[in-house]
């Protein structure tokens, strides 16, 4: 048989084009999220007439490897997913010298494989999936769960950006605002479990928040996330309070060491997105007993296949399985819907920040939240399709708004001009 003329075909050009849309001022340990999000939606077409869609992060210099790759794609088989990885690790290596890779101020990663192959890795799986006619979920082994549970995931935040006229979600402060912003994810999307965003106020401040959702939303899954904003001591003491209240404490403490001598002094179940955030971390983090609850994240995890890979990571070792995000737009949303749907151990409901966004770059209709979760897309692929014109006018955005790159920490010093990132701060 001759390669070219397989399923699926070979990569024939590759597009990257980053996009901005808007985002509400939500407030985290490092700053607050700045007036746009950026993204780069990654396209992968092949000689035999397919298309496959995938999005990563857009800060300079992810982009630039992106844009390194993209070139040197050309001629792989769609099939190849061992030779993206090769291919990658080649260009990588022309480009930058191996060097490793920073998001958002939170995540420091020693090499950029992983998270520069994945937007590939995911757009080959779409563009196979439509060679076949299967959805994704069916190249990962197939749909154990035909929804995808997500969760709502809260943020203290501004009423508005700076100089701008506010947004309809209104200040984020008080456990009562807290509450209502709860109230408004719930009754609109159907969520069963709750996310809050913390790190950002003194824990006592948190804990009263939590409180009050335990009290407003009697069965409702419930979590916190300081991004590691408190000490082991106050770590223990907040697990003390919020256990049996919490399904899990998520990042209370900076570290592998620090997440470990929070457990042994607790019983709520650590999970984290933070200390074990590449397969390199795992062996020492099962070695102390750091984590109960891994959070996976394919953008940052190599893609999908790397991500169920972790998956059975996880089962071996007898640690949970869940999903954190970063602020997405519906090709990532697709993409964790068909990798959470295909790994079984992932239990828990997944973190989105999908309900904060107001701009889209696929077409309507697919990815519609229900009982607060969305049903695994049937199509072939991702099952998603772009909307050029969106894409066209939110790569324009990019363009012009100015920002090009995630910057927390100096966006909230232009209010705020001592402000410091609150790491093991309290
Ligand atoms: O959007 O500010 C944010 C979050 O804090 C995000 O950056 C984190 O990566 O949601 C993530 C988390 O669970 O830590
Ligand atoms: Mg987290």
């Amino acid at each position: 048989v001759d390669a070219g003329a397989r399923a699926g075909g070979r990569v024939s050009w590759v597009s990257v084009t980053p996009v901005a849309f808007r985002d509400p001022p939500l407030l985290n340990v490092v700053g607050v999220h700045q007036p746009f999000v950026l993204r780069a939606i990654v396209q992968v077409h092949t000689d035999a007439g397919l298309a496959g869609l995938g999005e990563t992060y857009a800060d300079r210099a992810h982009l630039q490897r992106l844009e390194a790759v993209a070139a040197a794609l050309p001629g792989l088989d769609a099939f190849d997913l061992n030779g993206l990885r090769r291919v990658v690790e080649a260009a990588l290596g022309a480009s930058t010298g191996g060097a490793g890779a920073s998001f958002g101020g939170m995540l420091d990663l020693s090499s950029a494989v992983d998270t520069v192959a994945a937007p590939f890795e995911v757009a080959l799986l779409d563009l196979q999936g439509k060679a076949l006619g299967r959805p994704v979920s069916d190249l990962l082994g197939g749909a154990v769960r035909e929804r995808v549970p997500y969760s709502a995931y809260l943020f203290y935040k501004w009423a508005g950006h700076p100089g701008g006229d506010g947004d309809s979600w209104g200040e984020g402060r008080t456990p009562e605002q807290m509450v209502a912003q709860a109230r408004r994810m719930v009754d609109d999307f159907g969520f069963g479990a709750i996310k809050l965003k913390g790190g950002v106020y003194e824990p006592r401040h948190e804990i009263e928040t939590v409180e009050a959702l335990a009290a407003a939303f009697p069965g409702h899954a419930l979590r916190i996330d300081p991004n590691g904003a408190w000490t082991v001591e106050t770590s223990v003491e907040v697990a003390g309070r919020l256990s049996g209240v919490l399904e899990y404490l998520e990042d209370p403490t900076p570290g592998i060491d620090g997440m470990a001598a929070v457990a042994r002094r607790s019983d709520l179940p650590l999970a984290t997105n933070m200390c074990v955030i590449a397969f390199d971390h795992l062996q020492p983090a099962v070695a102390a007993g750091a984590v109960q609850v891994v959070l996976s994240d394919h953008h940052l995890w190599g893609g999908l296949r790397r991500s169920a890979l972790l998956g059975g990571i996880c089962e071996t070792f007898g640690m949970g399985l869940s999903m954190h995000s970063n602020s997405h737009l519906g090709v990532s949303l697709a993409a964790m819907t068909h990798l959470a749907a295909a790994t079984p151990n992932l239990t828990y409901a997944c973190d989105t920040h999908y309900p904060w966004k107001t701009e889209e770059v696929i077409r309507p209709g697919v990815l519609e939240f229900r009982d607060g979760s969305v049903a695994v897309p049937a199509g072939p692929g991702l099952g998603v399709e772009l909307d050029e014109d969106a894409l066209a006018a939110l790569h324009e955005q990019y363009v012009t708004c100015g920002q090009r790159g995630r910057e927390d920490t100096a966006y909230m010093r232009t209010v705020v001009p001592d402000f410091t990132p609150n790491t093991a701060r309290w």
